[in-house]
């Protein structure tokens, strides 16, 4: 696809965040074995990560706002545009030395994100996509899901960690589930998840208690796949709401019955 200047700036960004990742993660794996362990180390390529990536998109468009994992928000002269960026979705990963993680970059227009990219530098697969312009991989265009039927389903969430409030009701969403579908992953990025779903590698996603900056990209990916996406609480607006649901028209009613279901 022949993106925009915003879209290929985006993925510029991207890149460049992902080869200093790529070089911290090959220490991580060193440091595993560590009696301090990588966390220090993590937190620094985190925040590096997203300072290359600030640099690149405030460098060429000063007056967008901004909104980063790592350094928080900031308003620009633009007040209808801004950028949604967390330099390192999976960090858990990371940290642990697990390749599975992802720099993740989204623009938002007027209060909709219209652009959006994840770069899964450890496997190098670069998705991206673009309002109007179809989800991609790499050079390949990426559809949903065509199945229709829950029980022959794969989907993926997040299991909350550390206390975390959404625990029971995640819990509840897995036994409410797992009967009636082919099973469910957790793989620990929200942003790779997404990219799945768009890319059809899962049938469907849900979270509760994420970020926008987690989500951001994953849900333009999504769309322009050809999937649908809502958040977990009805009648919310997903980011106000920290939930997401993202699935094929098919299986979007179904599944959202079940995770709508009172407590
Ligand atoms: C992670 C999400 C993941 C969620 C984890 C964590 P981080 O983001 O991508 O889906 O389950 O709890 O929030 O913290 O690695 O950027």
């Amino acid at each position: 696809m022949q993106g925009s200047a915003n879209l290929n700036l985006m993925i510029k960004a991207a890149r460049k965040a992902g080869r200093s990742l790529v070089k911290d993660f090959r220490e991580v794996e060193n440091l595993q074995v560590s009696a301090k362990g990588p966390g220090d180390f993590v937190s620094r390529a985190d925040r590096e990560a997203e300072r290359i990536i600030k640099d690149e998109l405030r460098g060429a468009r000063p007056s967008y706002g901004w909104l980063g994992e790592e350094t928080g928000e900031a308003d620009g002269e633009d007040p209808t545009r801004r950028w949604i960026v967390d330099p390192l979705d999976g960090t858990t990963n990371f940290l642990h030395g697990l390749p599975h993680w992802a720099v993740s970059i989204a623009l938002e227009h007027k209060g909709e994100v219209v652009a959006g990219v994840i770069f899964d530098a450890a496997k190098d697969e670069l998705f991206y996509a673009e309002k109007g312009l179809g989800a991609y991989m790499n050079d390949t265009r990426l559809r949903v899901s065509g199945r229709r039927n829950m029980i022959e389903a794969i989907f993926a969430t997040g299991v909350p960690f550390g206390g975390r409030s959404t625990l029971p009701a995640t819990l509840q969403d897995l036994a409410r589930l797992m009967p009636v579908c082919a099973g469910v992953r957790r793989f620990g990025s929200a942003a790779l998840d997404l990219a799945y779903v768009a890319a059809g590698r899962y049938d469907g996603y849900w979270e509760r208690g994420i970020n926008a900056w987690d989500m951001a990209a994953g849900l333009i990916l999504v769309k322009e796949a050809g999937g649908f996406v809502g958040a977990v609480r009805e009648g919310r607006e997903i980011f106000e709401s920290g939930s997401v649901i993202a699935t094929n028209a098919e299986m979007f009613d179904p599944l959202t019955k079940i995770l709508r279901q009172p407590a």
